[in-house]
């Protein structure tokens, strides 16, 4: 007999989750944002408004295919100069916007649910990805502080999150992550290779074609 509230499985709102077998440190929140979009969606509009996403280069030059911007007191921008944090947007000179109140409770309550206390994210890095933008695996090295979490929300098309080790030619599991899914992240994954696959093509009902990432951190 099936006892759940839910008629589908894949409905029920679930619990953390280890993102990979094995390790508690990174967990995947299925639709643990979707309480808090009617807030965060207008705020994201607000955001773009003032510091529309951009192609920026990598210090070897490439133009991105993802397009960045941030919100909070440090944004994450590459150039010709190398990756780092930065009080002021490249493209406008001014402070980045400020952090919408509800992005920091959304942050903390993700990090909490994935057992972090006191996150204080001072960085909020939105990454826009059109169908074929993708990210090469990577790792989150820019930050002074390593002993936060990294929490990362996802927004609009599904998209393939690949979940390396920690060396880049360790095989990545492959994790697919839906409109209001968050990831949480720290501890001894905190230097994990990551990346994400090209996106499908397709429209999603609430953000059209594309897919939004948003990525707190503690920069400082
Ligand atoms: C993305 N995310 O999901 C890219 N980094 O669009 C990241 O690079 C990332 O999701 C560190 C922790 C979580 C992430
Ligand atoms: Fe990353």
């Amino acid at each position: 007999m099936n006892l759940s509230l839910f008629a589908d499985e894949d409905q029920a709102p679930a619990g953390p989750a280890p993102l990979v077998p094995g390790s508690s440190a990174s967990v995947l929140l299925r639709g643990f944002a979707l309480p808090y979009l009617d807030e965060v969606l207008p705020a994201l509009d607000t955001i773009v408004l003032a510091a529309p996403p951009r192609h920026m280069a990598t210090p070897g030059g490439l133009r991105m295919s993802v397009a960045m911007s941030n919100c909070g007191p440090l944004g994450w921008v590459t150039d010709g100069r190398g990756y780092r944090y930065a009080r002021l947007d490249p493209a406008s000179g001014l402070p980045w916007p400020p952090m919408p109140p509800v992005f920091l409770r959304l942050a903390r309550q993700a990090a909490l649910a994935a057992g972090y206390t006191g996150f204080a994210p001072d960085a909020c890095l939105v990454n826009r990805y059109a169908p074929g933008a993708r990210m090469a695996l990577h790792q989150d090295r820019d930050e002074c502080d390593f002993t936060s979490p990294i929490v990362s929300v996802s927004l609009g098309l599904p998209a393939t999150f690949l979940f390396g080790g920690a060396e880049r030619a360790d095989k990545a599991a492959r994790i697919g992550l839906l409109h209001g899914d968050v990831v949480v992240w720290g501890g001894t994954d905190r230097l994990r290779f990551h990346g994400v696959a090209p996106l499908k093509e397709g429209e999603h009902a609430v953000l059209g074609p594309q897919r939004i990432n948003l990525t707190f951190r503690k920069a400082s």
